[in-house]
């Protein structure tokens, strides 16, 4: 008997679509200038996210399933993440924050009517006019809640996005809250004691990796599917800061013969050399910033804000390599024992305090070994939580994959296993694959968080909550 994974019926879904709105807002209580500015090239104007969490609930919530008339005709271009690249975002007409926040206060107050209706009301009894999606897709949007889900994760993806330009911001030291200490206020257990090294043997065999049945998963983690996969030997815990500075001190950013040739041709380009955020504080040691203060490396914490070449720089130096997706899951989900995967590590159960930090209860990764009973059946630690892993596998689709309910989530992003479309597009092409990102991070909540849940990034991304873990074949 364990407890449903997510939600089960309207209270639930609106308390969970109430829950992403209070963390929006705490990101986005800031003066204007700060909303309106870009902080970074690589990202929009925090205020283009905040309308755009708006129009997207808009979009499902209340156009897809009520047949309702946009709410302020011309936005939706706009807010369409397709039409315009974040570079562009600044330059566009876009609504003022007071405006901003009136219109998602405004969607959100007619969703939570909707719902109520729905409850009440069969989908097959459509007014004339309809103007909202198909009486099948209704119900498939419906069925488990899924829509509801999909609004709530998206929000709080775009939350982790918001954390990711306020940690890029060095317009304003902007230390958005919480930003508890998960040893110091929730008493985890601490490494010392626990070794923070080792590695696990997975032994040869079929798991079932993705899902059919969870009510929330995404598109591209369906549908449930056999994979067998050959030995390997994964570590137990995610590469630490400590790891990354010996890399950085034996000269690995500066050794070619350790990275791929596009991945020499970034380093070399970007003069990367070290994580981003990393800075030597003048007497041999070093600092990160973290949302705009700077602080002594932690040596023990997973290693965050590297690139996938800078990850595999690592691993080839160290004589290992970055585990598959496949690997990754298997390690993370699959119990010998009952033969079965697992929604996480631990088993079925919702993720606590005790298992993983997530849902920016703190504001960086926690030490290594600081979750043992976070551990997977495998008796792999913080897979869930922490830092995004990298794994070398490019963004596909599974077999049997079916966009719903759109093409651009996650069809759109497909590419080959390389992570590249076409190796004779243009020079910049090799930089732009999209490789798979698992597990999630500090700032990932846990309606986003669970072992078939496939996040993806170009190979040069820095800012997200990024690190990685190491593995080698079994023989
Ligand atoms: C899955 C994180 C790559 O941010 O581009 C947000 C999630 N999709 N809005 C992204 C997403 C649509 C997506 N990632
Ligand atoms: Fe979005």
């Amino acid at each position: 008997s364990h407890p449903a994974p997510v939600p089960a019926g309207p209270a639930g879904w609106a308390e969970a679509l109430e829950r992403s709105r209070r963390r929006t807002l705490t990101y986005t209580d800031l003066d204007d200038d700060l909303l309106i500015r870009q902080h970074s090239p690589l990202m929009s104007p925090l205020v283009w996210d905040l309308a755009h969490i708006g129009n997207y609930e808009e979009l499902w919530l209340l156009r897809a399933l009520t047949g309702a008339d946009p709410l302020l005709p011309g936005i939706d271009d706009l807010y369409d993440a397709f039409r315009h690249p974040r570079a562009d975002r600044p330059a566009l007409p876009l609504l003022p924050p007071d405006q901003a926040r009136g219109y998602i206060a405004d969607v959100r107050s007619r969703v939570l009517d909707a719902m109520a209706a729905l409850d009440s009301r069969s989908v097959d009894s459509r007014p004339a006019g309809w103007g909202g999606q198909r009486d099948d897709v209704v119900t498939r949007l419906l069925s488990g809640g899924f829509v509801y889900g999909m609004v709530v994760q998206h929000e709080h993806q775009h939350d982790e996005t918001l954390l990711a330009t306020l940690q890029l911001a060095t317009a304003a030291r902007v230390q958005p809250r919480p930003a508890r200490d998960p040893v110091v206020d929730e008493g985890v257990a601490l490494p010392a004691g626990r070794p923070v090294s080792g590695e696990v043997l997975v032994p040869a065999g079929p798991f079932t990796m993705g899902t059919s049945t969870d009510p929330w998963a995404y598109d591209n983690e369906r549908p449930a599917h056999r994979v067998d996969v050959p030995a390997f030997w994964i570590d137990r815990l995610p590469v630490s800061n400590r790891a990354q500075l010996a890399f950085l001190d034996a000269g690995g950013y500066d050794d070619e013969r350790l990275w791929s040739p596009a991945g020499w041709a970034w380093r070399c380009r970007e003069r990367l050399e070290a994580p981003l955020f990393w800075r030597r504080d003048g007497a041999g040691g070093w600092l990160r910033r973290r949302f705009g203060r700077d602080e002594a490396l932690p040596l023990d914490e997973p290693v965050q804000h590297v690139c996938w070449y800078e990850a595999e720089a690592h691993a080839r130096w160290a004589g290992r390599r970055l585990p598959t997706e496949t690997e990754w899951e298997k390690a993370c989900a699959f119990d010998p024992a009952s033969g079965r995967s697992r929604r996480f590590p631990w088993g079925d159960d919702p993720p606590t305090p005790r298992h993983a930090n997530l849902g920016h209860r703190a504001a960086r990764p926690a030490p290594l070994g600081a979750y043992p009973d976070g551990a997977s059946a495998s008796g792999v630690e913080q897979m869930i939580g922490d830092v995004w892993e990298w794994t070398s596998s490019g963004f596909t689709a599974y077999p049997g994959f079916a966009a719903f309910p759109y093409r651009e989530y996650s069809e759109v992003f497909f590419r080959g296993p390389d992570g590249v479309e076409r190796a004779d597009a243009d020079p910049d092409q090799q930089f732009r694959g999209y490789r798979v990102l698992r597990g999630g991070s500090w700032a990932a909540d846990p309606s986003a968080a669970r072992a078939t849940f496939r996040n993806w990034d170009h190979p040069i991304r820095r800012q997200i909550f990024v690190g990685f873990r190491l593995a080698r074949d079994a023989d």
